[in-house]
Formats: C-alpha cells, structure tokens, sequence
C-alpha cells in the first residue's frame, strides 16, 4: 500500500505510537499531519521505551524519513530537547524534514493556554497546556507564525507585535498578568533558525514527488477522532483535525492519493481531560483498568479516566474516517474478567439509538446500553496466531467487528512491537 493513514478512533492513547512503528517498518516516509506536543506516543523496541511528543514515531526507524507537515504545530524548544534526547541514546534523527508551512508555538501562547484554563475555573477543557489551542486560533486569524518566517526577520518581528498587540492588552487587563516584550519572543525564535534551516521543505512537493516515483508514505494521527475539532466532542476536543481529511490538509496530499485508513482502537476506552463519556467507570472497575492498563498521560502524566468498550464510538470512528481496517491494541489488559461489558447503543432520555446522536446535549445524556460478552482467564501476552487465542477473546474481537463494521487486521497483547497478533 503506497499510502496508508493510521487515526485514532477514540479520544486517543488507543497505542497509535507502536502501530504506527510497526506498520512504518517498510515505508519510506513517516508524516505526522495534525497536532503537536500535546500527543504523546509510547514505542518500546527491545524493551527500551521511547516517548514521543513532537517527532514522528518513524523516527526511530533506519531509512525512513520523518515529515512534521503543514497541519502540526511545532514548539521549536521541545523539538530540539527531543532531537537531543534521542540523539543521546543512540538514535539518528538528521533525516527529519519539517514543511515551511507549518505553525510555531510561540511562548506567549502556552501562556495563553494555561492562563486561559485557570480563568475559567470549573469550565475548563483540560488541555495539556502547550499552547495547541490558542496557536491554532492565531492560525485561523491569520495572525499565526510560520517556520519559513524564521527565515525573514523583519516579518517575523512585525508578526510578533502584530500579534502581541491584541494578547497583551488582554493580559494586563482581563488577566492581570505582565505584558509580553515582542522582541525577547522573536529573539527565542530567530536563535533556532539556522538550526531548523537544513530540515525545511516544501512537504507538498516532496511527498507527492515520493508517491510518483512508487515510495510508501503513513500519515500519522496525533490525538483521535473524538477529539477533532469538527467530529470530536465539541468544545471537549483539541484545536485540529485528527481525523483521516487531516492527513490530506495537514500535508498537501490529495485524498485521490489515499490507499488506506488504519484507525487504531483500544480493546477498552480510555480519556483525558473533561468532556463527555458514556461508558466512563468511575468506581473500583475504572481503577482497575487504569492500573492494569498502565493509563497515565505520556505527556502530562495525567491519569486517564477508563471505560469499557463503545462500540458505538468505534463504528462513528469508522464513518468518519473511512476507515479500511481496524488494529485493537491492549486485549491483554482485558484478561482475568469474568464478562466483558460492551456498550452497544445509547439510551438517550429513554431513547435507545445506536448512532452518535446529533446533538451534544443528546451525547452528554447518553447512557450506555450493554451487552456482556464472557471473559477468559488465560494469560495472552504470549499468543501470536489468531487461532491460539482463548474462544471468548476471539469472540469479543469477532463481536468488536462486527458493531463496528470494520474488520480487525491486528491484536496487541503486550506494549512490545513483537506482541502482535496479525490476521490475514
Ligand atoms: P489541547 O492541549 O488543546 O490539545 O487539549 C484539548 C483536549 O485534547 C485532549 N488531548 C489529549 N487526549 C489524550 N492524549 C493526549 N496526549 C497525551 C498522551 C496526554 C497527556 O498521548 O498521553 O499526556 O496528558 C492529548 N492531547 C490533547 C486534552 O486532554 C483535552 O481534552
Ligand atoms: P498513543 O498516544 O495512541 O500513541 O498511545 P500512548 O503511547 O499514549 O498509550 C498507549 C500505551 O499502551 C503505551 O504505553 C503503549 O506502550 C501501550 N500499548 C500499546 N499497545 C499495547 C498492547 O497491545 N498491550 C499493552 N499491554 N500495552 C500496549
Ligand atoms: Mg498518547
């Protein structure tokens, strides 16, 4: 498959990280579209873990190039501290491109981000406070700054004040913080350019021209699709599109080009931050898939709040996206239930639908409706073949598939890249 899309199909940390390292062992290029430093990709190879915020997850992978495309938001501190990190263990990471287009988060918006939060109290979203949101409005205000203007000073400057003009006067008078000196910002900047310089392309042109010439390319999601800003849910979502169209915006790829969308789901539900969520356990079950499944925020270190399967999560998730295969990861985390709860439909106000309803307000009444499917007690970590599966885990991916519409290609049961269980 010469183009291949991987996506979230929940409200991310479904293990998009490994999937996307697996499927990137024999591609060429490997293009996070969307997003910033707010993901967070855990990949363990050989049993050394390796968490990702800003780069690709291809990265790690010998031969493949790393594409950041026009659709990310890149904070160019945090990706000099990870070129460093993985440099010092061993990693090469000079093939690493980054597209001229692409946004740069400025230090005035992670504290916009974070001051944002704090004023309002109760009512916040929970970003992960690295200033995605509100450089994502600058973007769309036509006040945002780009990687090719570290490259002409005296635009970027003039960007700066332009922009600093309107967040300074709401700083010192809505917030009561101190103002921002433009020039200290555009001076942070300016001292990355010659640094950044060998890695900027025009990313458009050098991934069309690799598709041309018969190279592989993934597209890889940052976030999920309950987190878009268009299909997510709104305004529990992040400020971009992690959906399967994001790969083709965020990069200059047309969807013509697309030969497949991989959404990556997690054999429970897992979400951090605030917002909606049906099948949300919010008692010693919850805990005990937290704990077991080992969610905390890579980035943050939050804890995630954990639910069982929705199935009508998965199904919206493949609409959506487009979806041609499915990859479950985290079945293992599921072992040692005696039956397994997924939820099927929603009861909304006394209304069963197995759709998304159509209205937020309908989606934050929505009680799950629930089929309990058996458990099985046989470790699973160490199964690589369908077949050898205990019948039940067979039978709750099968029964997974089936709802979603959408046939599982691949099972993880462990955080390794060899613990895959790969159908054909
Ligand atoms: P933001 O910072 O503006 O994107 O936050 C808006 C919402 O999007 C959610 N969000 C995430 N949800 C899950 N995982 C994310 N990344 C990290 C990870 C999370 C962490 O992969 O582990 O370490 O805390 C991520 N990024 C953004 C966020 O919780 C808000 O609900
Ligand atoms: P991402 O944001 O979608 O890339 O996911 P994260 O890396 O934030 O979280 C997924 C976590 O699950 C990571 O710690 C992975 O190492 C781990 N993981 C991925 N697949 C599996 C699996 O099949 N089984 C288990 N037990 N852990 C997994
Ligand atoms: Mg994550």
């Amino acid at each position: 498959m010469p183009a291949v899309v991987v996506v979230g199909t929940q409200w991310g940390d479904e293990g998009k990280g490994k999937a996307t390292d697996q499927l990137g062992q024999g591609v060429d290029y490997v293009v996070k579209f969307n997003g910033g430093n707010n993901a967070g990709h855990t990949v363990v190879i050989d049993g050394e873990a390796f968490a990702f915020h800003l780069l690709p997850a291809g990265v790690l992978t010998p031969g493949v190039t790393p594409v950041i495309g026009n659709g990310v938001v890149v904070d160019l501190e945090v990706l000099f501290q990870e070129i460093d990190e993985i440099t010092s263990r061993g990693k090469d990471a000079s093939a690493l491109r980054i597209s001229a287009n692409a946004h740069l988060i400025p230090s005035y918006n992670r504290v916009m981000d974070r001051t944002t939060e704090r004023f309002l109290g109760a009512r916040q979203l929970g970003t992960t406070g690295r200033g995605i949101g509100p450089t994502y409005a600058d973007k769309m205000n036509r006040v945002g700054l780009r990687v090719q203007d570290l490259f002409d000073e005296s635009i970027l400057r003039q960007k700066v004040h332009s922009a600093l003009a309107q967040k300074n006067s709401l700083l010192l008078k809505v917030f009561n913080r101190p103002a921002i000196d433009p020039d200290a910002v555009a001076d942070e900047l300016l001292s990355y350019a010659d640094r950044v310089r060998p890695m900027v392309v025009d990313a458009s042109l050098m991934l069309n021209q690799a598709l041309d010439a018969g190279k592989t390319v993934l597209f890889e999601a940052g976030q999920a699709t309950m987190l878009d800003i268009d299909h997510g849910t709104y305004p529990f979502v992040t400020s971009s599109n992690p959906t399967a169209g994001g790969a083709c915006t965020g990069t200059g790829v047309g969807p013509t080009r697309i030969d497949a969308v991989v959404g990556v789901v997690k054999a429970y539900t897992t979400r951090v931050g605030e917002g909606p969520f049906p099948t949300e356990l919010d008692d010693a079950m919850g805990e005990r898939l937290r704990a077991e499944g080992g969610e905390y925020g890579v980035t943050t270190g939050r804890p995630r709040r954990c639910g069982w399967h929705d199935a009508v999560v998965t199904r919206y998730a493949a609409r959506v996206n487009g979806l041609t295969d499915l990859v479950m990861t985290k079945l293992d985390v599921l072992t040692g239930h005696e039956t397994i709860p997924v939820c099927v439909a929603y009861d909304v106000d006394g209304e069963v639908t197995s759709e998304m309803p159509l209205t937020q307000t309908d989606f934050h009444h929505a009680k799950p409706v629930y089929e309990e499917l058996p458990g099985w007690s046989e470790d699973i970590t160490g199964v690589r073949d369908f077949a050898d599966l205990p019948a039940a885990a067979r039978d709750y991916v099968l029964r997974i598939e089936e709802l979603a519409g959408c046939r599982v290609s691949a099972i993880g049961v462990g955080p390794g890249r060899e613990a895959t269980i790969t159908r054909h």
